[in-house]
Order: C-alpha cells, then sequence, then structure tokens
C-alpha cells in the first residue's frame, strides 16, 4: 500500500522537476541567453521527442536508434521464475529484443507552429521455451505506427518555453505479424506486433528552460486510442512524464539526466487468432503495466565548420522501478543514439 502510495506521486514528482530548478533560480539572468532557443543549442536529451520548435522556414532531419532489452518475467514488482509462468502456461516467454530505427522531420510553417512527422522501422525478437524444454524464437519487422506532431509554442519568457505537442498516430504498423513456432504459422501476440491497429491521439506539453551552462525540462504525453482495431481489440492507454537536467561542460559537448515514468493499460478486447491460455504474451489482461526509467545522456554538437548544424546524441536507460500485471516481461537496458541535422 505504502508503495503504490509513493510510486502514485512519481510522475507528478518528474513533472514538477524542471519547475522547481527555474523557480530557485534567478529570473533576471534568463534575458542574455535568449539567443540560445533560437540557434537551437538548447536541446533535451535524445530520447525525448517535441522537444523544441524550429525558427519560421527552419528544418530539421533526424535519425534515431533505440534499442530495449528484456529478460525475465515479472509480477507486480517482483521476478517469476520460468517454472511458475509455465505453472499457468504451456509456454513462457524468456527474452524480448526490440530494435527501432526512426525517420524524423520538422519544418516550421510559422514561427509559433513546427510541424514534425516520424516513420520508425521496427525489428522484434522474442526468445521462448515450453514446458517440455523445446525453446524457439519469434521475429517479427517491418514499419511501425508514424507520428504527426504540431508543435504550438504557448509563451517564451526568457530563457523559459512552454509548447502544446499535438500528436497523431497513423496505424502503418502491422497487426497481422506471424511466425513458426512449434504449433506451426501463427499469428504473433500482442507485444509482437508492430502498430496499434488503431488511429491514436498524442496529446501533451513540454516545457524546457536553460540558464548559463544548465538546461532542464519537463514532458508530460498521453497515447490515446481511439475505436476497436480491425483484428477486435485496442491497445491500452498511456501516459508518460519525464523529467531532466542537462550540463554544458563546453560549447559542443553536454551531459545530462533524466526520469521517465510510463503507465499503460491493459487491452481492450482480443485477437480471435491469439489463445491467450498458451502464453502470457497473447493474455489481453496481463499487458498493464508502469516503470520509472533512469536515463544518462552524452551530447555533441558541432557549432562551426563543416559539421556546424550536426548534433550526435547517446542516451542509455535503465528502469529503477516496474510493476507489471504478469507474468510479463520486465525491461533490462535501454539506449537511444541520435543524429540531428538543422537547415
Ligand atoms: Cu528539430
Amino acid at each position: 500500500m505504502s508503495i503504490r502510495r509513493a510510486h502514485a506521486r512519481v510522475p507528478i514528482l518528474c513533472a514538477l522537476l524542471g519547475a522547481l530548478i527555474s523557480l530557485a533560480l534567478p529570473q533576471a539572468t534568463f534575458a542574455a541567453h535568449s539567443h540560445a532557443h533560437h540557434d537551437a543549442t538548447v536541446d533535451a536529451p535524445i530520447g525525448v521527442m517535441g522537444d523544441h520548435l524550429h525558427p519560421q522556414g527552419g528544418v530539421m532531419l533526424s535519425y534515431r536508434y533505440m534499442r530495449m532489452s528484456m529478460n525475465g518475467n515479472r509480477d507486480g514488482t517482483s521476478r517469476q521464475s520460468e517454472n511458475s509462468v509455465h505453472r499457468s502456461f504451456p509456454i513462457a516467454p524468456l527474452e524480448m529484443d526490440m530494435e527501432a530505427h526512426m525517420f524524423s522531420v520538422m519544418w516550421a510553417p510559422h514561427e509559433d507552429v513546427t510541424l514534425a512527422a516520424m516513420l520508425p522501422f521496427k525489428r522484434l525478437d522474442m526468445k521462448h521455451r515450453t514446458r517440455g524444454g523445446r525453446s524457439f524464437t519469434t521475429r517479427s519487422h517491418g514499419i511501425g505506427d508514424t507520428k504527426f506532431t504540431a508543435l504550438v509554442r504557448l509563451f517564451d519568457r526568457g530563457e523559459h518555453h512552454l509548447h502544446l505537442n499535438l500528436g497523431v498516430s497513423a496505424p502503418t504498423g502491422s497487426i497481422s505479424a506471424k511466425d513458426d513456432t512449434p504449433m506451426g504459422r501463427s499469428r504473433l501476440p500482442y507485444p509482437m506486433q508492430l502498430g496499434s491497429g488503431t488511429w491514436d491521439l498524442l496529446p501533451g506539453a513540454t516545457y524546457t528552460g536553460a540558464w548559463e551552462k544548465i538546461t532542464w525540462g519537463s514532458q508530460i504525453l498521453g497515447t490515446l486510442r481511439t475505436g476497436i482495431n480491425r483484428k477486435g481489440y485496442r491497445l491500452g492507454h498511456r501516459f508518460g512524464t519525464t523529467g531532466w537536467l542537462g550540463l554544458a561542460l563546453a560549447p559542443w559537448v553536454s551531459t545530462s539526466v533524466r526520469l521517465a515514468y510510463q503507465d499503460w493499460r491493459g487491452i481492450r478486447g482480443d485477437d480471435d487468432d491469439l489463445n491467450r491460455n498458451q502464453v502470457p504474451t497473447a493474455d489481453p489482461d496481463l499487458r498493464a503495466g508502469r516503470r520509472l526509467d533512469l536515463w544518462i545522456g552524452l551530447d555533441l554538437k558541432a557549432t562551426n565548420g563543416a559539421l556546424r548544424g550536426h548534433r550526435l546524441a547517446l542516451e542509455v536507460g535503465r528502469p529503477v522501478y516496474q510493476k507489471l500485471d504478469g507474468p510479463q516481461l520486465e525491461t533490462d537496458w535501454m539506449i537511444t543514439v541520435g543524429w540531428q541535422k538543422i537547415f
């Protein structure tokens, strides 16, 4: 009970992190650095999307590589052995590896509005073992859901920036991926599908600030599913919030620390081609969870010369808390590497 209570405060703490720091700093010092935003020298860690607007006419291309590794099962906040998963299901998932190549473009048609589009290419691998001891791996790959976002400036005061993230996710990713299993060629369970199958709304807001060599910010972002997909279900809604603190070590290099909290709900309805009694990943009631991740980042930016406008950044993350409606695979580590070029 006490864990649950403390836990409920986490998203609020994350969202307030940036705001608290900003209150502690003298307002007068911000004015001197008002150029920073328009040079786009104030960046959130690379894992945060939609963190900045561009000046009117500005264009930015970016590529991000994201990888996430999951190993072992968890129910609630404790580990669950393979044997205990096998007590309820003939097949136990053991490991999952997710990889995504994300391409995005940003363009500012107006000084207060920047538009962004993002297309991911995903690869998912999951290892299993049957009760009889037979191991097998299923794979799926292809494009995921495409996201379109409008970033709308709410205010800019000195080095305080606040904007809305108004996004929509189009169901371009497959929800009918199949692969070979010991039961023959079958529809893959929910977490192995590449898309949601529904149009999803992505409302959010982002606050960023900077003072001298310090940057900070916070973002809240929801994923609201609409309707039911053509397989007869919809994924759970998601709520995410993150807060970060960055420090420039030199004009071209900075580091960051970030906390990110996510809460995702269970699946409504189900896919008739999946047997929920066979493997926990096919059970729509075993998909919800919440997680708090700690990320450390490194950012390199060329401020002059031939590479001016290029940014190369890395962020490595690890969960510090996760509670899953299990058995569900638990996350072990994550990495995001990104390249961005402003034109
Ligand atoms: Cu940009």
